[in-house]
């Protein structure tokens, strides 16, 4: 199996599933068991710090359009919330309601889908309400199989993050690559100045010039002699400070801020990586004009949803721990607050995404993002 990726068709056919559903099949089969069922996808707890003073119990759903996907055609309903919507601990984020072994082997890639996506959107977000409005960049698909390129920069992008690295994702997600330049280029030519100037000559004009400015020397002095070889078209300096040098990164970035004001470079700017995470990010965004974030998004922790039975042929059921009936979510926009309810009937939060095997929704990469800076900006006012 080439770079051992498993065939879409395997997916479509619910062979990526944990063995135990085939066997729960095989029985249900042979035993003529087969209810109408009510099954929902809910996470019991999201362990995420405050980000500074904003609360952190909540996660963005991502990959809906996956589960869409996957149901297509198969006879069951699926209501769910929005890509892109913020939910918290205990509601549903998505319904099935149909036969249970038409839809039983399917849990497994169902919940991939979403806890995988979920959790880079949500930290994603996360380094968006840290950022404020400095831009994010993600940088972080070199930390991950090269198959899940597109979905580590789709969800980082729906979360929040300004732009991606990743050449293939950008391209079919219709944005434009973002990224400075490696160390390594700097190392061929064994000379920082060489390398800033080639890049200069070489690379298409409308690319900002962002050198690297910390291979051989301090980052101060890299930074002078940048600005000091492009002059005014240096856009900014880039500081990846590894962490046995980092020490105090905040005041590294401040001397060099300082040397470069004093130099009369006062709009070049100082983007930084290597590490970047929320906390990082509160730290130096009064002084820098951008963040690379890496592993801490495109390795960010699953959400851990489950898939439960909450109603058998019309009547309540749950496992211990888990709420009984069929529930819909009424949201409070102004507040961002929720109530939950068994659903009666009333829109909410639980809209069709499939009706009888039929996708009847439409998805939106920008609607998506938009939606999780509209929330962003409730959380950030109700702190
Ligand atoms: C890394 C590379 C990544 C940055 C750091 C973000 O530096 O620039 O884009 O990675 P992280 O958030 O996962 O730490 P290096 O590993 O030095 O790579 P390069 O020389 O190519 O910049």
């Amino acid at each position: 199996m080439k770079f051992s990726i498993v065939d879409p068709e395997e997916i479509e056919e619910g062979i990526t599933t944990d063995v135990y559903f085939l066997r729960t099949e095989e029985i249900l089969r042979k035993k003529g068991i087969n209810p109408w069922v009510v099954a929902e996808v809910t996470v019991s707890d999201i362990k995420n710090p405050p980000i500074g003073s904003i609360r952190g119990d909540w996660g963005v759903l991502a990959g809906t359009e996956d589960v869409a996907h996957l149901f297509e055609k198969k006879s069951v309903d699926i209501y769910a919330m929005e890509e892109g919507t913020i939910f918290y601990p205990n509601e549903p984020v998505l319904r099935i309601e149909g036969r249970y072994l038409d839809f039983a082997r399917y849990e497994t890639p169902l919940l991939g889908f979403l806890c995988h996506q979920s959790g880079i959107a949500t930290k994603a977000a996360r380094a968006r309400l840290a950022a404020g409005d400095v831009p994010l960049i993600s940088f972080g698909t070199r930390r991950q199989h090269p198959a899940l390129a597109l979905i580590i920069e789709r969800c980082a992008y729906i979360g929040g993050m300004d732009g991606v690295s990743n050449v293939a994702a950008a391209r079919h997600l219709g944005i434009r690559a973002s990224g400075t330049m490696p160390h390594s280029l700097i190392i061929c030519f064994s000379d920082q100045k060489k390398a800033w100037k080639a890049f200069d000559e070489v690379i298409d004009k409308s690319i900002p010039r962002i050198c690297l400015c910390d291979t051989y020397c301090d980052e101060k002095t890299e930074a002078i002699m940048a600005c000091e070889t492009l002059g005014n078209s240096l856009h900014a300096v880039r500081l990846d400070t590894p962490s046995s040098r980092r020490g105090n990164f905040r005041k590294v970035v401040e001397e060099v801020r300082w040397e470069l004001d004093i130099r009369g470079f006062k709009d070049v700017g100082i983007f930084v990586s290597g590490g970047i995470d929320e906390q990082d990010i509160i730290e130096l965004r009064d002084i820098v004009s951008g963040f690379g974030v890496g592993s801490s998004v495109a390795n960010a922790r699953a959400i851990d949803f489950a898939l439960d039975i909450v109603e058998i042929e019309g009547k309540p059921c749950a496992k211990r721990g888990k709420r009984g009936g069929k529930k819909q979510i009424y949201r409070n926009w102004e507040t961002m607050e929720d109530e939950i309810r068994i659903d009666d009937g009333k829109e909410g939060l639980l809209k069709p995404l499939i009706r009888d095997g039929e996708i009847v929704r439409k998805f939106s990469l920008e609607r998506a993002r938009e939606r999780v800076m509209k929330q962003l900006r409730v959380l950030n006012r109700s702190k």
